[in-house]
């Protein structure tokens, strides 16, 4: 596969519901595509970086600029046999791992082209349906957040995540199981709670979570093996899991029980594989989180949700949650039994519309060898 040109695109897309965390609320995304053109066939993928550096350090402005002047480079007119072989090529960039998924990917949905095979079965996935869960994030008031796990349930999820923060956790949790005892139910903190919040903490025991995700420090390992011994309700990471090694450390020291996998936070297919094929030997369950992508990047992750270790419900649930209009078709669906179906067609089974795409777009960029051509609006 000869790298010939990477094209990034910026698009402008309202959410139809405001997703907030601990760390703020968007009502918007700015959404950064990246395309491929290897031997003559595109390869797309989607940056999930996000609006500002909340989530992680990455945002859209720094993979726009890092793919640009640094990662694009390093692959163009390169000769790749396997997409993988470009992580070792962008690996003297340090971190930036959105951006370099977002490079790696666009590579993998090429080469399934090219090989004429489904993504999901070039990443080596063995399961044809997946389980689908929600996030549901914090909400305008507790009755608002009823109301959605309400209609979550009603249109088939096996599992509610919720979004918690001091102020918004016990009696939100309390309440939930109070109208549900029986559901599969999981929370997730992003970050919002300190190692003497350990008392409080404790109390998340009495509901029967299936998880508790990320409750301490971003990148802290240590505190959540403490912390982990501490509390009956087992601890899943995200944020702190940023490569393979990360997922060793987490479960030799015992710092959780399960791992959640995004693409876009490891840098790419190549390292999910790895950190899903570490967890499987070491018998740690993972769940393919989700960044609020649109169809693009939501289709990579149905994808990697077919490997075998992928044995919860994931945060990977409909377009129509987010989108007045996806970039794919068909949009991505969940069946009345919580699951999303791969199928057979070679690259990811969902088509890109290019129509909308360039509609939506507000700032294009090729990079093509020597010289880099800019153009701005659609
Ligand atoms: O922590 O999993 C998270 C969204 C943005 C940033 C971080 C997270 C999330 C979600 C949303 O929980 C998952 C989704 O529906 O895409
Ligand atoms: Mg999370």
């Amino acid at each position: 596969m000869k790298v010939e040109a990477i094209t990034l695109r910026e698009l402008c897309m309202p959410l139809k519901h405001f997703f907030e965390t601990s760390f703020g609320r968007i009502e918007s995304r700015r959404v950064l595509l990246v395309t491929v053109l290897c031997d003559g066939i595109e390869g797309w993928s989607e940056c999930v970086a996000a609006d500002g550096p909340f989530f992680s350090y990455e945002w859209i402005e720094t993979a726009w600029a890092t793919i640009r002047d640094f990662l694009a480079p390093v692959l163009i007119g390169m000769n790749l046999t396997r997409a993988k072989d470009s992580a070792s090529l962008m690996s003297r960039v340090r971190g930036h791992s959105m951006a370099k998924a977002a490079l790696e990917n666009a590579l993998w949905d090429a080469e399934a082209k090219q090989l004429q095979q489904p993504l999901w079965k070039l990443l080596g996935g063995t399961l044809n349906e997946i389980a689908c869960g929600v996030s549901i994030g914090i909400q305008n008031s507790r009755e608002q957040l009823l109301e959605k796990i309400e209609t979550e349930l009603a249109a088939g999820y096996q599992r509610i995540k919720v979004k918690v923060k001091p102020g918004w956790d016990l009696d939100v949790l309390a309440k939930i199981r109070q109208r549900w005892p029986q559901i599969l139910l999981s929370c997730d903190a992003n970050s919002a709670y300190r190692p003497n919040d350990l008392d409080h903490l404790r109390k998340f025991d009495e509901f029967q979570l299936l998880m508790i995700e990320q409750p301490l420090w971003d990148d802290d390992i240590y505190q959540h093996a403490a912390l982990q011994r501490q509390l009956k309700t087992s601890i899943c990471l995200d944020e702190s899991i940023r490569q393979a090694r990360d997922a060793e450390q987490a479960i030799e020291m015992g710092a959780c029980r399960i791992i959640n996998i995004k693409v876009g936070r490891v840098g790419g297919f190549s390292e999910a594989i790895a950190v899903h094929d570490l967890c499987q030997q070491r018998g740690i369950p993972v769940w393919c989180g989700g960044m609020l992508e649109t169809g693009i990047g939501r289709a990579h992750n149905v994808a990697l949700s077919t490997l075998p270790n992928f044995r919860l419900p994931g945060d990977v649930s409909a377009s129509k949650r987010y989108w007045y209009e996806d970039l794919v078709e068909p949009e991505v669906e969940v069946s009345p039994r919580g699951t999303i179906g791969v199928s057979d067609p070679p690259g990811t089974g969902y088509a890109i519309k290019g129509d909308l795409i360039q509609k939506l777009t507000v700032r294009t960029e090729t990079i093509r060898g020597r010289a880099a051509e800019s153009t701005s609006g659609a």
